[in-house]
């Protein structure tokens, strides 16, 4: 059993795929453990993206992270990190596999519809920053 952190992130909200996304999970057998929708300070998702920070797209990154809500979710199950990932698709929609969701509704790299922890590490740190210890139990 893994959990890891989901985000339908302001693109993803504004198309009204909140219920697609969360049906892709759950058809591939992951559970939603939490849920809520909030709207990221820029500061707040600058703290999200602190790894990214050295990066080009950080400054462009974050306004769009805190352009409107996401919905963020933990997702549970065998492997959930890695599968999350894979019903994801590839960061860049145009080397995303036909079928995930970045493919199927993504149009660009940095407006990719949906986020996923990648390690356990950092899936723990993900959770905590969306949620207490009392709304994932
Ligand atoms: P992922 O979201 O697949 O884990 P990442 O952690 O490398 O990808 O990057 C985080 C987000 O930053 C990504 O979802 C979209 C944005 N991003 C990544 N590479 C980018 C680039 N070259 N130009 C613009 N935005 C980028
Ligand atoms: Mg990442």
């Amino acid at each position: 059993m893994e959990r890891t952190l989901s985000i339908v992130k302001p693109d993803g909200v504004r198309k009204g795929l909140v219920g697609e996304v969360i049906r892709r999970f759950e058809n591939a057998g992951l559970r939603v453990a939490a849920l809520k929708r909030v709207a990221l300070r820029k500061r707040e998702a600058e703290a999200f993206y602190a790894v990214h920070a050295e990066k080009g797209f950080f400054q462009s990154l974050t306004d769009f992270m805190s352009s409107g809500p996401v919905v963020a979710m933990v997702l549970e199950g065998e492997n959930a990190i890695k599968r999350t990932r894979e019903i994801m698709g590839a960061t860049n929609p145009k080397d995303a596999v036909p079928g995930t969701i970045r493919a199927d509704f993504a149009e660009e790299v940095e407006q990719n519809i949906v986020h996923g922890s990648d390690s356990p590490d950092n899936a723990a740190v993900e959770i905590a920053f969306f949620f207490s210890q009392r709304e994932i139990q």
